[in-house]
């Protein structure tokens, strides 16, 4: 019995780095290559409840902040058990970031907290404008098509 509790967590692991591995959406659960709306919102639940530590519905400042720490601190044992992995993350995180700038704070009515409705509210509005025929459904095409007019939006 305990060889098995022991091995949950790898295991879990290693389905996470499979789905990353893998060409298609991140949250494109079953994997066929579209990504439904309710494949975004379970994404979005997940990542969601993540942040929000305590379960309360909203994301405050702390539980913000909490996050990052975590994360700076899982970069940090990443880079100190292996250094080349640690400066693709950082090349990652500087592209990320320099998209990030022109991101909008998702606390859109300004009281401090996030909740799960701002939370999600770009990541849907991406969707929509994704889902060009307006079936519910992101397909392969739709993704590298929205992905054509950003490229070609930025000139
Ligand atoms: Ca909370
Ligand atoms: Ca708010
Ligand atoms: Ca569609």
């Amino acid at each position: 019995m305990k060889t098995s509790l022991i091995l949950a967590p790898a295991l879990l692991l290693g389905f996470a780095t499979a789905a990353q591995a893998a060409p298609h959406h991140r949250g494109d659960a079953n994997g066929d290559g579209t990504l439904t709306r309710a494949e975004l919102t379970t994404k979005l639940d997940r990542r969601f409840a993540r942040l929000d530590a305590n379960s309360d519905g909203r994301i405050t400042a702390a539980e913000m902040d909490a996050a990052k720490a975590k994360r700076a601190e899982r970069r940090a044992t990443i880079a100190a058990k292996n250094p080349e992995r640690a400066t693709k993350l950082e090349a990652r995180m500087t592209r990320r970031q320099a998209r990030g700038a022109e991101r909008p704070n998702p606390d859109t009515n300004g009281d401090g907290v996030v909740t799960r409705d701002e939370f999600g509210a770009r990541a849907l509005e991406r969707f929509a404008a994704m889902d060009s025929n307006g079936d519910g459904t992101v397909t392969k095409a739709e993704r590298q098509a929205a992905r054509q007019a950003r490229r070609a939006a930025r000139g």
